[in-house]
């Protein structure tokens, strides 16, 4: 497979797309209460399921490059080592799976997406994001859910590098979104006045993906 081909449909692949027909998982419930850390229709987890493609793409860290483009000032690639210029930060925050698994409590190492946002300076006319893996795998999402301050380009989660299954070297994390909206072994970030659909939005999955409203499916 060539570094830009979607992935070939994978059994796995195929159930998550049954699923969205369906509605699985649905709760029906519609806003967060106060209080609530676990949104509706999930349960907790301690361990960390792997969930992807099925296609590892192995980046090595002194080959790994970020694309940085679209509707920005300083269009900019930057290799490990200009990720690690930035200046970081560490987080902790939930995962929710929109396979019904979330996880507590996970602490992430490196750049926010507002730092990104002003290193490359992205224009006004920026309205959409669409993410681009090396596995073939794309997502997209509002500038507003981008620019979340949750929201980063993560090398390390409990001060260990990002293991290669879970999109080592670097990944996007966005924690206020389901799970599939962080993409794994990213290598562009395209700033857009167009919305795009990725992956999982092509196949009937919710365009935004707040858990707290159930927005599974589109
Ligand atoms: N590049 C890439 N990123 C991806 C995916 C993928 O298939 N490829 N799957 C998404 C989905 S559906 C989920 S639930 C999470 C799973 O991340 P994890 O394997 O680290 O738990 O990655 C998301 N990011
Ligand atoms: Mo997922």
């Amino acid at each position: 497979m060539s570094d830009d081909d979607i992935p070939e449909d994978s059994k796995l692949t195929r159930t998550k797309s049954r699923w969205a027909a369906l509605g699985k998982f649905l709760t029906g419930q519609s806003a967060r209460p106060e209080d609530a850390r676990l949104p509706p229709g999930q349960h907790l987890v301690k361990n960390w399921p792997i969930l992807d493609l099925g296609q590892t793409p192995r980046v090595p860290k002194d080959v790994w490059r970020l694309d940085i483009a679209g509707e920005v000032e300083h269009p900019t690639t930057w290799d490990f080592a200009g990720l690690m210029a930035q200046p970081q930060v560490s987080k902790v925050t939930d995962i929710h799976c929109v396979t019904s698994w979330s996880r507590y409590d996970n602490r992430w190492d490196g750049v926010s997406t507002e730092q990104l946002i002003g290193a490359v300076g992205v224009k006004p006319e920026a309205r959409f994001v669409l993410l681009s893996s090396n596995d073939g795998y794309t997502t997209n999402m509002a500038i507003e859910d981008f620019a979340h301050p949750d929201a980063m380009v993560v090398h390390s989660w409990e001060g260990r590098p990002l293991e290669l299954d879970h999109g080592g070297p670097v990944r996007l994390v966005v924690p206020h979104l389901y799970f599939w909206k962080s993409p794994k072994w990213l290598k562009r970030i395209e700033f857009a006045t167009q919305d795009h659909l990725g992956f999982w939005e092509l196949r009937g999955y919710h365009n935004h993906a707040d858990p707290w409203t159930e927005e599974r499916y589109s």
